[in-house]
């Protein structure tokens, strides 16, 4: 019988399965059944963004957290297919560091091309899995949003590609009741213009807290606080932008700091970071972790160890996002298939063993690059995808989190030589702060909106 598969989600995870499924058709090889579930309208998963907060148009939670004037915060260079090129693309080169629909439209171009959206059932959530140890095979339990119809499918393997930066994870702070301004997490910001002119608190100290805070800088914030828990992201920050340690307590619309500051603001954002929630799977099946590199229970990062037929595509924190989607992709399928062997449960621990001993000793950020970059390499080795320089992507990486370093508000108009192509990057007609319009139109046609033109 023709394997079945099961995918749960079409961001760019569920993605990357079809088009690692569809590879393999186009060189010859007889692929299984595959039906993938997306709960929105479209496929793109976080880029595939909403004005919408809280519960969408059928009712179900907003899946992205992506907001207006959301710029790529790491260079394009370091995600890019290996299959598929941003030359490819486009037809020329383009900058380093394009806004949300520019990387919505690359996403989807690959995919348009590969002939996939037949396996896609839009507007259907994924509700109840359970898994038959006789017979190995799932029942997935989906429900199609436009008619309110729940239907059962069977299969013999199961992806889950859902994505694990949707669900908020917001803490109580004593005292944050009295506050009249507004407070709200990071996954329901959906844009800073109206944050001009205010104070502004952002609690976390990761990439949610810097990119939110930079843009209501970017969109005339009064001031910016960022309130960290553990370190400070310590950036060469704008005039109005400070660091403090974590709040304690709350009194009306002030806040006071563990160093005994304390300040009065307008807003306040929760960037404390996301949940990994699986609400369609039973708790045996259900990964749970914190948002790290290398989750633990998943062998090479993709398979869940008790249950081999079942994987995880993106559970990572990501340096790397769509071509280790990829990697990881690749991977799944030709465990599925059988054309990777897998080791005992026994040899399978001690690999993962392996890597968490690892990431316990990660010393900084530029390790960690290396870290995920040798994960890769291992998935890469393993399969056919397109092998890339993943030393120089590393290299791109570090030069990235240098720029931010020197300069929070200029990376964006760095350059990055692309390792698929040796395409350079061109120089943007406008620098990130001044440029006030996200849309593709603009960003590939112009005109600039430096007051100079962006001639220098
Ligand atoms: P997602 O993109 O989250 O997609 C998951 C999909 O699963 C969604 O389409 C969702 O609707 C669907 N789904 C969820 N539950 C169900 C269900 N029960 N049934 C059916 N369907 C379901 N990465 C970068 O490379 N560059 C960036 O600049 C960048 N910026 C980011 C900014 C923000 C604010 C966030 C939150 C993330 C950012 N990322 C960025 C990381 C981003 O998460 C990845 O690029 C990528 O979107 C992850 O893909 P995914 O498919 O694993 O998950
Ligand atoms: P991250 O990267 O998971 O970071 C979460 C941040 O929230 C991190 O700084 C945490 O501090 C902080 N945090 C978590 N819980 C608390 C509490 N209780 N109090 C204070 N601070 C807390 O999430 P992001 O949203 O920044 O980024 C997720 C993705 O979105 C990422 O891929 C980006 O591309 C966009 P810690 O350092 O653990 O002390």
């Amino acid at each position: 019988m023709t394997l079945r598969v099961g995918i749960i989600g079409a961001g760019p995870s569920g993605l990357a399965q079809l088009r690692a499924f569809e590879s393999a058709r186009q060189k010859g090889a007889d692929i299984p059944e595959i039906l993938c579930f997306e709960k929105q309208s479209d496929w793109g998963g976080q880029w595939n963004n909403s004005w919408r907060i809280g519960l969408d148009g059928s009712g179900e939670p907003v899946h992205s957290s992506m907001y207006r004037h959301l710029w790529s915060n790491g260079p394009k260079e370091c995600l890019e297919f290996s299959d598929y090129s941003f030359d490819e693309h486009f037809g020329r080169p383009i900058s380093s560091f394009p806004p949300r629909e520019v990387l919505f439209d690359y996403i989807k171009g690959r995919v348009e091309k590969s002939d996939v959206r037949k396996y896609v059932r839009f507007n259907t959530v994924a509700r109840h899995t359970t898994y038959n140890e006789a017979t190995q095979e799932f029942t997935v339990t989906v429900e199609d949003l436009k008619t309110n119809l729940t239907e059962t499918h069977v299969f013999d393997k199961l992806v889950v590609s859902t994505g694990h930066f949707h669900v908020p994870s917001a803490p109580e702070f004593k005292g944050i009741k009295t506050f009249p301004g507004e407070v709200l997490h990071a996954h329901d910001f959906r844009g800073a213009e109206r944050f001009y002119g205010k104070n502004l608190l952002m609690i976390g100290s990761s990439y949610s807290a810097e990119d939110i805070g930079m843009q209501s800088h970017k969109m005339g914030a009064a001031s910016i606080t960022l309130s960290y828990r553990t370190a400070p992201m310590g950036y060469h920050w704008p005039a109005n932008t400070v660091e403090r340690p974590l709040v304690t307590h709350f009194l009306g619309p002030t806040a006071h700091f563990s160093d005994g500051t304390q300040g009065d603001f307008d807003a306040v954002v929760l960037c404390t970071g996301y949940q990994h929630k699986y609400p369609f799977l039973p708790s045996e099946m259900s990964l749970k972790s914190p948002n790290v590199l290398y989750p633990g229970n998943l062998y090479k990062g993709v398979v869940w160890q008790q249950n081999t037929n079942l994987f995880y595509l993106g559970a990572q924190d990501q340096y790397y996002t769509f071509n280790m989607f990829d990697a990881q992709a690749w991977f799944a399928r030709d465990v599925m298939t059988g054309a990777i062997d897998l080791p005992s449960l026994a040899d399978r621990e001690a690999d993962i063993q392996l890597w968490l001993k690892r990431q316990a000793a990660l010393p900084d950020h530029d390790a960690e690059a290396d870290f995920q970059t040798d994960y890769l390499r291992e998935l890469i080795d393993a399969t056919d995808y397109p092998p890339f320089d993943l030393d120089a992507v590393s290299q791109l990486f570090k030069d990235w989190m240098r720029h931010k370093h020197d300069d929070i508000l200029g990376y964006r108009d760095m350059l990055h030589r692309s390792v698929v192509t040796g395409t350079m990057a061109t120089k943007h007609h406008t620098r990130w702060l001044n440029a006030m319009d996200d849309s593709m139109e603009r960003y590939l046609n112009g005109p600039s909106q430096d007051a100079d033109n962006g001639a220098t």
